[in-house]
């Protein structure tokens, strides 16, 4: 699996083990047009990607050649997203069928990873066989791997060779000593070794294999668990190595520890880390290379775009009953996405001109050029003083704009709004809170705990509200708003920031953000 990062992105924290990139419209401005367009269209390489296009895992590799303390590949729960974890194990055949399956399905699927159940370059001919029969068959889908590095060395032709581009390693250390406190074990040559020498051999494996693939041109991404005490603050020469070594994103991911799952951090109660210590370690990192912040930590079968997944649409029983035309379910993928390439050129555009040296800053996504005037002299603008404070807000958004009822919101994505603009800084999980429009039953321990994940934040976006929530939110210190629905997320983040400026609500105030 995506190795807690990526292997099987399962307690891998995540499908790629972990899970880790995504460059914004900003980031892709300072890119080269080749590896723009080698990334616009990957949900995970490019945070505005994820909006439009989704991606999907087949589980085809059981076996793994080394342990982490966070994975337990037995767990199963179709209600869990987590690395590692699947409900089904499939056949390479099985496999191709399920992706044209989707594919024709879901035309913006654009992107096929093997990332788990175990790791895919420990199952080395079922996860090749799958490449080389999609190949063939679907060659407008992007082939994407993720690994934990051990054989990777071993195969890097070989991925090169079926135009592979896309490669991502979960590295949690570049010092055996903190290794020897992840991995119990590696299986290696035959052997089974424990403690410092199997992390200094996994490292070694894995820094080589970045290497390789950098010299490749292929792009990498790297993934890493953020253990809280283990390898928190390690993680930062992580970042800055293998940003040395050519990696293009690096993906820092919660470790996910319940004893319920059944892993050795869970059951030795090793905590996770919270939303504030996640994002102000990505800040810390960020200054070294891009992060990715929008990982979903996925399983290794999950299905569709980041953030939901739609696997019990796809179970092999229903597959075996579809009729597949894929000749025709490639020219509608191919329509689709030129429109929406389309669209992110524009938006990339636009955040270009925002952000050109005669352009004041502030104006990158305001909707309302009026509200300059408004936000009077502390508004931002190069050339004048802004004391102005940044300011976390949740939204409930959905194909990027203010589009989900608060009480329907699974998740909330985080942004920091500032006078440089909206920046997307993560997200946070929440339960429905209603069954319906009309009657929110048996919601306040719901509420609660949704208020509760929104720690840090001043403000949430959402299309509508309802008065209770509105309610208990405002006690919060946390500010309902529903002005701005259907308004495209990064405008209407803006355009509150704006509101608060004017009304006097951004001076400088000491710790402000409880998430970072
Ligand atoms: Fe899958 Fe990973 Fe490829 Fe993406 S996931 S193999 S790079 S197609 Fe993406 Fe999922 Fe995070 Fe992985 S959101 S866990 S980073
Ligand atoms: Fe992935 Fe193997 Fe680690 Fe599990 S033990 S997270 S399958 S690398």
């Amino acid at each position: 699996m995506e190795l807690p990062v990526i292997a099987q992105e399962a307690p891998k924290a995540g499908g790629c083990s972990a899970g880790s990139c995504g460059s914004s419209a900003t980031q892709m401005n300072g890119m080269s047009d080749e590896i723009r367009v080698r990334v616009q269209d990957h949900p995970c390489y490019s945070e505005d990607a994820h909006h439009y296009f989704a991606r999907m895992h087949v589980a085809v590799a059981p076996a793994c050649n080394i342990q982490c303390h966070y994975c337990n590949r037995k767990y199963d729960c179709a209600n869990e997203s987590r690395p590692g974890v699947v409900s089904e194990l499939l056949t390479p055949d099985q496999a191709v069928k399920k992706t044209l399956a989707v594919a024709a399905t879901i035309p913006q699927m654009t992107v096929l990873g093997i990332a788990g159940p175990g790791d895919p370059l420990a199952n080395p001919e079922r996860t090749f066989e799958t490449f080389r029969q999609l190949a063939a068959k679907a060659p407008d889908i992007k082939l994407c791997v993720s690994t934990n590095g051990l054989a990777l060395p071993d195969h890097v032709e070989e991925l090169a060779k079926h135009n592979i581009d896309h490669v991502t390693i979960t590295i949690n250390c570049v010092d055996p000593d903190v290794g020897a406190k992840i991995y119990p074990w590696i299986f290696w040559k035959n052997k089974r070794i424990h403690g410092r020498e199997a992390a200094a051999i996994l490292i070694e494996r894995q820094q080589q294999g970045l290497e390789m693939l950098v010299a490749k041109g292929i792009l990498v991404k790297v993934n890493s668990v953020l253990i809280p005490g283990v390898n928190d603050e390690h993680l930062k020469e992580v970042s800055k190595i293998v940003k040395a070594k050519g990696a293009f994103l690096h993906n820092v991911m919660p470790l996910i520890a319940e004893a319920g799952h059944g892993t050795f951090y869970g059951i030795m109660g090793q905590r996770s880390p919270n939303p504030a210590e996640l994002k102000n370690l990505q800040d810390a990192c960020e200054g070294d290379m891009n992060m990715m912040r929008h990982c979903r930590q996925c399983r290794a079968d999950a299905v569709g775009l980041l953030g939901e997944d739609r696997g019990d649409e796809f179970t092999m029983d229903k597959i075996e009953a579809m009729e597949i035309d894929y000749e025709a379910a490639m020219a509608v993928r191919a329509e689709l996405r030129a429109k929406v390439t389309a669209e992110l050129d524009a938006k990339r555009q636009k955040a270009k001109a925002a952000h050109a040296p005669a352009a004041p800053q502030v104006v990158q996504f305001m909707p309302h050029p009026q509200k300059l005037a408004l936000a009077g002299p502390r508004s931002g603008i190069p050339g004048r003083q802004s004391p102005a404070r940044r300011v976390l807000m949740a939204v409930a958004g959905k194909g990027g704009l203010v589009a989900v009822h608060f009480g329907h919101a699974k998740e909330f994505l985080v942004y920091e709004a500032s006078a440089a603009g909206a920046k997307f800084v993560g997200h946070r999980k929440a339960e429905q809170y209603c069954a319906g429009d009309e009657t929110c039953g048996d919601g306040e321990s719901v509420l609660d705990r949704t208020i509760k994940a929104l720690d840090g934040c001043e403000v949430v976006l959402c299309s509508k509200i309802g008065f209770e929530p509105w309610g208990n939110l405002e006690a919060a210190g946390i500010a309902p708003n529903g002005e701005h629905a259907m308004e495209p997320i990064e405008e209407a983040v803006m355009a509150v920031w704006h509101e608060m400026l004017a009304a006097g609500k951004l001076e400088p105030k000491p710790s402000t953000a409880k998430c970072a």
